[in-house]
């Protein structure tokens, strides 16, 4: 059987064709003779992949998008020849956005299913435009979306990053206290990693280039509070983080993902 059409060639197209998540579906799932199983995973026959992923997309209303990314990401994951499973953790209610605990809630979730060893934490409109920017968890923390379009591919934290299992207890997960849009990102990525003497790793800005799918943004009342909160996520750090979540969740396995549920406790 010939394979290389299955290997990453670098740049790639994305498409932004808005299709229902049931013809997506019917395009790649194995239920109609596609290859991603129930639940959104995959994994190689041919040979053993290096390491189990699981990529986690923090979600609230953007169905037209998840259906455009699922349709662009799973094949670019099957290409890496990786053993992965794609989890959407949906925030439920009308409390502000909280990016940062999806993603917390997300790693403990996912550990129940499987013995992943990296974990990949994916906005769901950034859409990879070279397949060979790996989706691997490296030896240290990778910000995998260095450079994105709607930012004129200039350099920026945010959007897509990597941890081993190891590296995201060391840090204690993301903080819970950013509540609206700002501040986890970089509390993460400058402040949680550095503290641990962790150093933040980057693909090159020819390999970590993506395309931002158009939103109208509205931004939280929230957002105003995100610089004193900053500081409070810093000194905090011990105590905020995975080790201090509460939800509640609910978990369906759907052919091209796996959704949970989330309700979070303590909102404000
Ligand atoms: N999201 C939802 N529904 C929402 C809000 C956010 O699903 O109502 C999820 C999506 O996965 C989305 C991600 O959160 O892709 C980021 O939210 P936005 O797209 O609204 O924010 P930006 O495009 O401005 O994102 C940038 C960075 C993010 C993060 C964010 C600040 O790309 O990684 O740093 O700023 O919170």
């Amino acid at each position: 059987m010939y394979t290389f059409f299955l290997l990453p060639v670098g740049p790639i197209y994305v498409s932004t064709s808005v299709s229902k998540m049931d013809d997506v579906a019917k395009e790649i799932s194995y239920e109609f003779n596609g290859w991603v199983r129930n639940g959104g995973r995959w994994k190689p026959t041919e040979c053993r992949a290096r390491v189990k992923i699981a990529l986690i997309i923090p979600f609230r209303n953007r169905y037209e998008q998840i259906s455009i990314f699922l349709r662009h990401i799973h094949p670019l994951l099957r290409k890496q020849y990786l053993d992965y499973r794609i989890f959407s953790v949906e925030q439920i209610g009308d409390a502000p956005f909280n990016r940062a605990k999806l993603f917390n809630i997300g790693f403990k979730e996912a550990l129940k299913f499987d013995d992943f060893k990296c974990f990949v934490f994916h906005d769901v409109d950034l859409m990879p435009e070279n397949d060979r920017n790996e989706y691997s968890c490296p030896s240290s923390p990778r910000h995998m979306s260095v450079a994105v379009d709607k930012f004129d591919y200039r350099q920026i934290f945010g959007g897509v990053g990597s941890f081993t299992k190891e590296h995201f207890e060391l840090i204690n997960g993301y903080s819970n206290i950013f509540w609206g849009w700002g501040g986890e990102d970089d509390n993460l990525f400058r402040s949680r990693i550095t503290a641990k003497g962790l150093t933040l790793s980057r693909p090159s800005s020819k390999k970590g280039r993506y395309k931002m799918l158009k939103m109208f943004h509205v931004f939280s009342k929230y957002c105003l509070h995100r610089l004193a909160r900053m500081d409070q996520a810093l000194k905090e750090m011990d105590n905020d983080g995975l080790n201090s979540l509460k939800y509640s969740t609910e978990v369906t396995e759907y052919p091209l993902f796996t959704l949970i549920r989330a309700n979070l406790e303590n909102a404000l």
